[in-house]
């Protein structure tokens, strides 16, 4: 009789294995969509005091009534393909999309529920529209799932009005463990064996009726489903507010999620810095507070120095349109990913992964070749500090062809020329510029 594998008792070889595509890739595509894009951050005509995917909870709205949203979200300008499309050429090697979100309603043809995009709102499945677009595509996909539930009436706040609250003490529901046990674990069920999706992004997990035995058997139950899926943090009951790392302990989880932030240091640990490209994750026609793609950019030279992933959200239109800010600001990162994407993709950290305020480092995986990259200006010379050539070393900034000038000295380190009157393509737009050094002895 074989014996069950567990989970929670991997071996690091197993770890690193199952870990290896998704360190490489770096770069993620988030997904927040459902029928609060119908409500666009609006209620009643004023503007919703929170993140435009609570509104449901944050403006009160009856589940009755916000079931007619839901009836009223019909993306019929939804074109997978060109969501795909949109992420690869950001350079995005996976893709995480809302399966539920807090409301409780799915984004496939549950058996588990009528509450999902085909039976109540009667559009096409879009899960299985984006799977088969991504595995057309190459590209990873995953789902965010939500363990809090505000429509399911076994995981809803039971005290009236029933609205769940940060603020305070929430007298849990009885019925909850039925929920998960008899709801989301099926539902799990159905989207692993439907879709076959790489990630498990889970959320909502603070809630005080979730424990953290239930964590550990939810992770165990959804590796049983796919033993090389990968599950974030949030699976359990560990993950450390929106700082996203993992408290000491035996909580379940593959990698920490820092939210809106980016983790300040290094970790042995594998993380991700979930962020929007505006303010909120779902879409509100009020927001907007658009980070420019020079930010972006260097959010993604930050995090790739030191040794993290970035998952970066989009919050379609109730008919399915991507806001045309995200678009403009995702087409410039794949220009500039085009030129300096290898020295992001499959690269390590370095323990002197930073030198000074804006000059970053990474190492391709494996190998003695560097990269500098250089955030704000364009300088004509530049000296690094954290790297040490040899006479074979050859020094080129990526986008322009010919080797540079470069001298070495203990005293100074590492003096680069940097060519007058040189014009690289959409570095205007992305104010990064990154040197390859290849032929390293060592690293600092
Ligand atoms: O409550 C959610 C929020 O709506 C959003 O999904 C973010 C992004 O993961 N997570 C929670 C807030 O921490």
């Amino acid at each position: 009789m074989k014996q069950p594998v567990n989970y929670l008792k991997e071996s690091t070889a197993d770890f690193d294995q199952r870990m290896q595509w998704w360190r490489d890739a770096r770069f993620g595509m988030f997904i927040h969509w459902g029928p609060y894009a119908v409500l666009e951050g609006e209620y009643k005509g004023k503007k919703t005091e929170g993140l435009a995917e609570w509104i449901m909870n944050n403006d009160r709205i009856p589940i009755a009534e916000y079931e007619s949203y839901a009836k009223q979200f019909q993306p019929d300008k939804f074109n997978a393909d060109e969501w795909v499309a949109l992420a690869r050429h950001a350079g995005m090697k996976y893709i995480v999309i809302t399966s539920k979100h807090h409301d409780g309603f799915g984004l496939w043809d549950s058996k588990v529920s009528t509450y999902d995009i085909v039976d109540f709102a009667g559009q096409k499945d879009i899960l299985k529209a984006l799977s088969e677009a991504c595995r057309k595509h190459g590209v990873k996909l995953g789902f965010y799932h939500s363990i809090m539930d505000w429509h399911h009436p076994q995981a809803q706040a039971i005290h009236e009005p029933h609205y769940w609250s940060f603020q305070k003490e929430m007298p849990v529901n009885p019925e909850f463990t039925s929920y998960l046990e008899n709801y989301m674990k099926p539902q799990l069920k159905e989207l692993i064996t439907a879709y076959d999706p790489a990630i498990l992004w889970f959320d909502g997990e603070w809630v005080d009726d979730f424990t953290h035995e239930q964590g550990l058997e939810l992770y165990q139950y959804v590796r049983e489903l796919k033993p090389d899926i990968l599950i974030n943090n949030r699976v359990d009951k560990g993950r450390q507010g929106m700082m996203g790392m993992t408290a000491e302990g035996d909580f379940a989880g593959d990698f920490g999620t820092p939210e809106q932030e980016i983790f300040d240091g290094i970790s042995s640990y594998d993380w991700e810095s979930c962020m929007t490209i505006n303010d909120t994750w779902g879409y509100s026609k009020l927001d907007h507070n658009w980070k420019s793609t020079a930010q972006l950019i260097h959010n993604l030279v930050d995090i790739t120095a030191k040794g993290g992933n970035y998952l970066l959200n989009i919050g379609p239109t109730a008919e399915g349109i991507i806001p045309p800010e995200s678009v403009e600001r995702l087409d410039q990162m794949g220009d500039w990913m085009a030129v300096n994407g290898e020295a992001i993709y499959n690269t390590e950290r370095l323990r002197n992964y930073k030198q000074a305020d804006s000059i970053w480092y990474s190492r391709k995986k494996g190998t003695n070749t560097y990269y500098a990259f250089k955030l704000g200006e364009l300088p004509k010379a530049l000296t690094l500090r954290n790297v040490l050539p040899n006479e074979n070393s050859e020094i080129y900034l990526l986008g322009h062809d010919e080797p540079l000038q470069w001298s070495y000295t203990e005293a100074e380190g590492l003096n680069i020329s940097v060519p007058a009157g040189l014009n690289l393509p959409g570095t205007e737009v992305s104010k990064a510029w990154t040197f390859k050094i290849t032929g390293m002895e060592s690293s600092g």
